[in-house]
Parts: C-alpha cells; sequence; structure tokens
C-alpha cells in the first residue's frame, strides 16, 4: 500500500506503548511509516510528517524538516505548547479516548470516598491492630474546576451514583444534567465556598497556572477536601501546607506535581494529610488510541486538522 505518511512517535519512558501503537497501525494503518524515537541522540525523520509525542524534549522537533502536524499521546498539552522551539504553522492535536475519561472518573470517585470514608484512619488503625469504628459522610456538594471532556465524565460518574451535588466551573457555562454551572472569579469563589470536596481537572495555561492558592482555600469552608488531577502548577504548595496547617483544607489528594517524579525529599511525601498518587489518576490506553491517532496522522499529511485540534492560542 502507497505510504500517506512517515511519523515518529517521541515519547520518551513510554516505548512500550509506541511499540504497541505500531502494532495496531500494522492492521488498522499498514501505510503509515512509523519509527519510534530510541531517546538518544536527535530525533530522526527527515521524511516525517507527524509526530506524536509525550514529554518530548523541548526542542527536539527542529530536526523534523516535513512537519506538518503534532499529536499529544496525552490528554494534556501543556508540555508540548511550552517548547519555546516548538514548530510555527504545524497543526496542533490531542487525545480524546473513553478510557482516559471513565478512569479520570473513577479516580475522583475513589479518592471522595476514601476521604468521606475515612480509609486514611482505617489503613492506621489496621496498621496498629486497633478495632476503631468511625462514622462517616454519606454525601457531599462538589466543586468541579473544569467541565471538558474528563471534568464532564466526572461530573457524570459523580451525580450518576449519588455522590453528588456537583457546581462545575469553567469558562462557558454548560449544560449537563444534575450539575449547576458557573463561570467567571465570582463563580470559582462561589463554587468552592458551597463545596465540601473541590476537584481540578483543568488543563494548565497561563490563566490556571497557580489557581490553587492561598486566595482560593480563603474562600473554601474549613475541612474542605482537595483534588488535585490537573497538574502540578495549578497548585502553590507552599499555600497547600498554609491551608492545612489551618484547617482550611482538611486534606487533599494529589495526582500531579510541579516535578515529576515527586522528588524522594518532598515534604508531601510524609505528610500524612496528603495522598500522593505518581500521575496515574488516567492513563492513555495505547490499544484504544491507536486508530484515533492514525486517523490524525493522515488528516495531518493531507494537510488538515489533526482528530481533536487544539488552539494554541487559547492553550488547551
Ligand atoms: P478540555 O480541554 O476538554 O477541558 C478543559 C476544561 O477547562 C474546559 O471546561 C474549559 O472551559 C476549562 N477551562 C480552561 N481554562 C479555563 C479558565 N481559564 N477558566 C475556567 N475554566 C477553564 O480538557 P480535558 O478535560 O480533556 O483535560 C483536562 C486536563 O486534565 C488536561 O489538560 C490535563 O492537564 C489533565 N489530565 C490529567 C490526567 C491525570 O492522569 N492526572 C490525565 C489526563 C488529563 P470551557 O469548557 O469553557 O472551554
Ligand atoms: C494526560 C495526562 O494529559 O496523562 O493525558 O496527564
Amino acid at each position: 500500500m502507497r505510504s500517506s505518511g512517515s511519523v515518529v512517535l517521541v515519547m520518551p519512558g513510554r516505548e512500550q506503548d509506541a511499540r504497541r501503537v505500531i502494532e495496531v497501525w500494522s492492521d488498522v494503518a499498514p501505510e503509515l511509516d512509523a519509527t519510534i524515537w530510541s531517546g538518544q541522540g536527535p530525533v530522526q525523520g527527515k521524511d516525517a510528517v507527524a509526530a506524536v509525542v509525550w514529554n518530548h524534549p523541548h526542542g527536539c522537533l527542529t530536526c523534523l524538516p516535513r512537519l506538518r502536524g503534532i499529536v499529544s499521546y496525552g490528554a494534556g498539552v501543556d508540555r508540548l505548547l511550552m517548547d519555546p522551539l516548538l514548530p510555527h504553522g504545524v497543526a496542533i492535536g490531542r487525545t480524546v479516548d473513553t478510557h482516559l475519561q471513565q478512569d479520570l472518573a473513577q479516580y475522583v470517585a475513589l479518592a471522595l470516598l476514601a476521604w468521606r470514608r475515612g480509609w486514611r484512619w482505617l489503613l492506621e488503625a489496621q496498621r496498629e491492630q486497633r478495632w476503631a469504628p468511625r462514622g462517616y459522610r454519606r454525601s457531599g456538594t462538589v466543586a468541579l474546576l473544569g467541565l471538558g471532556v474528563l471534568g464532564r465524565a466526572v461530573a457524570e460518574r459523580l451525580t450518576q451514583t449519588g455522590l453528588g451535588p456537583v457546581i462545575g466551573w469553567s469558562r462557558r457555562r454548560h449544560e449537563i444534567a444534575g450539575v449547576e454551572s458557573l463561570t467567571g472569579l465570582e463563580g470559582l469563589l462561589e463554587a468552592v465556598g458551597r463545596a465540601d470536596e473541590v476537584v481540578c481537572c483543568l488543563p494548565l495555561t497561563r490563566a490556571t497556572t497557580g489557581i490553587l492558592n492561598r486566595r482560593l482555600f480563603a474562600a473554601m469552608r474549613p475541612g474542605t477536601y482537595l483534588i488535585n488531577a490537573g497538574r502540578g502548577e495549578h497548585l502553590v504548595e507552599e499555600d497547600l501546607v498554609e491551608a492545612l496547617d489551618a484547617g482550611r483544607l482538611g486534606g487533599a489528594c494529589l495526582d500531579v506535581f510541579r516535578r515529576e517524579p515527586l522528588p524522594t525529599n518532598h515534604p508531601f511525601w510524609s505528610d500524612a494529610r496528603i495522598t500522593v498518587t505518581p500521575h496515574i489518576a488516567s492513563l492513555t490506553d495505547p490499544g484504544s488510541v491507536a486508530s484515533q491517532l492514525a486517523e490524525s496522522v493522515r488528516r495531518i499529511a493531507a494537510g488538515q486538522p489533526a482528530v481533536y485540534p487544539v488552539d494554541p492560542d487559547r492553550g488547551y
């Protein structure tokens, strides 16, 4: 079959996923001529029209002279767009997938239930062989920051399983059954001020960097629980510790960090009030997204936008 494009997968640390994607392509898109960057030396691809990337070293895409488009292997594009040497004028796309949505919704439900049920104290009691029954909270109001592809899935999961009500916050208003949709700074302060738990599913942009800060925490009711599944840079870490110390926040579950992996000497590791997970709220499933990626490559090769295009000026 005629090649409809040469594509390079630049996914350091996720080469196994890259190999699985190419395996699926051999069935569903045999015309694609794909290579995986080894992680060493310059990215080879003088004929590559498209690149599929995750955590690519900034600047490495400059050696692809025929590049027409870049697709993020994940849902987020912050690191991709922050590349100061990102080739100009190329199409940018990202990944949208039902597994990503389901998994993120499950992660948030798990974190909420663990908090409401006091799981941390139950595990502690077991370690100490203490029989320590404790009460729990059956319901609560959730402020959900971000009502995009993932936020909407979270909102639907929480409302459908009785874990809501949900107050959503986004740039534009959204119609989602059972979800109150707020916008603007006033809407943000109102949402978090009425919530028992605050969940961040925002993309990282100039406008959202540092949004989980002292000012926002001050608008919350004492004991509010924070779940951050967006990006580490959403959170001002010192402000979190201050809010926990002051009892403004009751605890936090963090999946994303300013530095990943979280450095071994980071105080969050040993802070019992904080649950740390290693950026696993939702992982791209290579088998599930391979066909979508192939279609994006085909479209890019034909001079069209990717399947899920990203507006670099908007930042998400
Ligand atoms: P989308 O682009 O589909 O949705 C983004 C949402 O955020 C939209 O509702 C958007 O508002 C809202 N938003 C963006 N900027 C602002 C702003 N300045 N003020 C208010 N609302 C804003 O993204 P996804 O739902 O697909 O993904 C969200 C993020 O989740 C990713 O960017 C990534 O950082 C993170 N993620 C984390 C994972 C993990 O494992 N921890 C896995 C996958 C993703 P509007 O609807 O009005 O446009
Ligand atoms: C993503 C992520 O953006 O894994 O997909 O964080």
